[in-house]
């Protein structure tokens, strides 16, 4: 990528069978508006905005100084924004996902990185400019994370394409629920 900035987010991708899986139920809903597509789908941790590339080094030193534990996600809710966002989200959004936001958004804001004031709300956008929540529920779809990533965003002629640049292994969950016991 030759540029000098960056559009960048740190987020979890979901894994390709599961984003398989959740491309085609959501196909089948058979809803307007522009759907995202499966390898782009993924929940957002921290958005970033425009970076110079000279700011990677540390952001890079930010994602490997945490060494907080993976956890099981079930993402089981379908709403809807009055922009047209689709999304799914958790109804319980588990502890150790809401750990792992705060203490990126945390670290990043120590380094003067300006985020979005408003409070982490997890969720992985389904559709954009969708007019209508289809009045089915959502399965719950079961996503074991075990891993987060930093993307960069590039606006390509088709749309929007999704880089990962680099990602961080989380800690095994028994590994982690053993160093909280000692
Ligand atoms: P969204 O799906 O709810 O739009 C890359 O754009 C990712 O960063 C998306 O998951 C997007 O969320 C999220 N994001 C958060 N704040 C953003 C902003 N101000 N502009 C663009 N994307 C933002």
């Amino acid at each position: 990528m030759q540029c000098e900035r960056l559009r960048l987010f740190f987020a979890l991708d979901c894994p390709s069978g599961l984003a398989s899986a959740i491309s085609h139920w959501r196909d089948g809903l058979h809803l307007p508006g522009r759907p995202v597509a499966t390898d782009n789908l993924h929940l957002t941790l921290a958005f970033l905005g425009s970076q110079p590339l000279t700011r990677l080094a540390e952001l890079r030193q930010v994602a490997a100084s945490l060494h907080l534990p993976g956890f099981v996600l079930h993402l089981d809710r379908l709403q809807q924004r009055r922009n047209g966002l689709l999304y799914l989200a958790p109804s319980q959004p588990p502890e150790a996902l809401l750990t792992l936001a705060d203490s990126l958004q945390q670290a990043l804001r120590e380094l003067g990185i300006a985020l979005d004031e408003r409070a982490f709300h997890a969720h992985l956008t389904l559709m954009r400019r969708c007019p209508r929540r289809p009045a089915a529920a959502a399965p719950s779809f079961t996503w074991t994370v075990d891993h987060f990533c930093l993307f960069a965003s590039q606006q390509a002629s088709q749309g929007i394409n999704y880089h990962r640049l680099q990602q961080w292994p989380l800690l095994p969950q028994a590994h982690a629920a053993e160093s909280d016991a000692s």
